[in-house]
């Protein structure tokens, strides 16, 4: 008996050990299997966050229309001064003589030459351009800006032999940000950037120039 009760013990605790090692190995699996899920929970969270800005893209870049001369320009940083909120313009029979933006309550510098009598757009708040058809030779010639809120304002001679093209954001709810392009006494080239409103916009979807 005494033996058996031995044997019994060392069975026992054999099976303790067993088990001990069961839980042990337990252990070792659930460790595993809950750094397993950490870790594809953490890749998981990864593509997220890699899917997340390009999900979030709304800025596009439209141009350059126009020759290459002149010098460039680029009114990236003006963004930084608020939305764009006016333009003033100068044009004559030929040719965009100059332009300048309004960035919030600051005017961007004149590109181009700031001779003859400019035309000025005020912009409403909210309002911002979604549209530019326009055209140019070796100068910008031409320039239409549709507004989000259905206002149209053309400068320059609407029909000559240059090429037309038509700028529009890629991305809905987008509006011009900021201009870059080329310019000497005249705009010898422009391109638009587009991008979110820095406030929320007031958007519809008025009809385009034809
Ligand atoms: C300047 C010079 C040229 C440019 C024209 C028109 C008069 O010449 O900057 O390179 O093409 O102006 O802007």
């Amino acid at each position: 008996m005494p033996k058996r009760e031995g044997t019994e013990r060392a069975n026992n605790s054999r099976t303790l050990c067993s088990s001990r090692q069961v839980r042990f190995l337990n252990k070792i699996s659930c460790l595993s299997i809950s750094k397993m899920l950490a870790f594809i929970l953490l890749s998981l969270l990864c593509i997220d966050v890699s899917a997340g800005p390009a999900q979030m893209r709304v800025s596009s870049y439209s141009g350059e229309y126009g020759g290459s001369a002149g010098n460039p320009f680029d009114q990236s940083r003006n963004q930084l001064d608020g939305p764009i909120t006016a333009l003033r313009i100068r044009a004559d029979d030929r040719y965009i003589i100059s332009i300048q933006v309004c960035y919030g309550d600051s005017w961007s510098g004149t590109e181009g030459s700031a001779t003859g009598n400019p035309f000025n757009v005020q912009l409403f708040p909210g309002e911002g351009f979604v549209q530019v058809l326009g055209r140019f030779g070796s100068h910008v010639e031409y320039l239409a800006f549709r507004t989000n809120l259905g206002r149209i304002f053309a400068f320059g001679p609407s029909s000559g032999s240059g090429t037309t093209f038509d700028a529009e954001p890629l991305f809905p709810n987008t509006v011009l940000r900021f201009i870059s392009g080329r310019s000497g006494s005249l705009v010898d080239a422009i391109g638009f950037h587009w991008d979110k409103e820095p406030s929320p916009a007031h958007t519809t979807n008025p009809a385009k120039i034809t």
